[in-house]
């Protein structure tokens, strides 16, 4: 057995495509999913390449991370709807929901490990909602690099911690501290990690001398706000497909309350 096989043996792995009755018990019991190979390694690197001229024409340094990147970057732009990845986002979601954000995140070279938390909002936290938090930012993450092994600035996940009454330690917060149940996700360049806005999670350490990227595609329901961009470029609007113009939240909405009452962009 290689490393990378005895790292996947205990693991919420899916396969691309529809979202299976496995995958539900999976992703209900663990808050998240690994779907190896979903990128072929050509189209993993031209997304790399793309990621990589996002942040250096933002100018970043140290961790960052870049949105809408979609906007101008073609190979991204086609990882909204993706075949391996948007049945599952529709078992989860029904077909009404929008792209709230999507961003290529940069962990550079030997970067430490980053902060544990929940994805949501700072302005109203999502706890505030009831028990349990519900799924409000569904996650694909993109690995563009090689992340198979630990210490390659993997995501760590808490699995089932979506479901978890009690907080996070305050001590374990403030000093970045590992836990005895943290999970670090170790996957090849290509694959996608799909998972609960409330499972706590974080960045974890990268021992090597390049640049990590990932790039992060977030689902929610209709009425959210986006939170990478005020509004979409008209531009991007006018020249993509009519599937990505309805995730990016431009469709017709004929009820001001907000009603079902509007045309869904898929056709099956
Ligand atoms: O890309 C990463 O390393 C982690 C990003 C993350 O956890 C977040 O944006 O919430």
């Amino acid at each position: 057995m290689t490393a990378l096989q005895q790292e996947q043996s205990f693991n919420a792995i899916s396969q691309p495509g529809e979202f299976t009755e496995l995958d539900r018990f999976m992703f209900e019991s663990w808050g998240y999913l690994i779907i190896p190979d979903v990128l072929t390694a050509d189209r993993s690197k031209a997304c790399l390449d793309a990621s990589i001229r996002l942040h250096e024409k933002a100018g970043t340094s140290g961790w960052a991370q870049v949105g809408r990147g979609f906007e101008s970057e073609q190979v991204l732009d086609d990882l909204i709807d993706h075949p391996a990845v948007l049945p599952k986002i529709r078992a989860l979601y029904g077909d009404r929901f929008i792209l709230q954000s999507a961003w290529c995140t940069k962990q550079p070279a030997f970067g430490g490990v980053g902060g544990w938390h929940q994805d949501g909002s700072g302005a109203y936290d999502f706890k505030q909602l009831g028990y349990p938090i519900p799924l409000l930012q569904l996650r694909a993450s993109y690995l563009l690099t090689d992340q198979s092994l630990p210490g390659m600035g993997n995501m760590e996940m808490i699995p089932g911690s979506h479901r978890a009454q009690a907080p996070l330690p305050a001590d374990i917060r403030r000093d970045k501290s590992d836990l005895p149940i943290g999970h670090v996700v170790c996957a090849t360049a290509g694959s996608v990690l799909l998972f609960h806005n409330a499972v706590w999670h974080r960045t974890y350490k990268h021992d090597h001398d390049y640049d990590r990227y990932t790039a992060h595609y977030i689902y929610s329901p209709p009425w959210v706000r986006f939170s990478d961009r005020f509004a979409n470029d008209k531009a991007y609007l006018a020249r993509t497909t009519p599937v990505r113009r309805y995730l990016a939240g431009e469709f017709e909405r004929p009820d001001a309350p907000f009603g079902a009452g509007y045309p869904t962009a898929f056709e099956d």
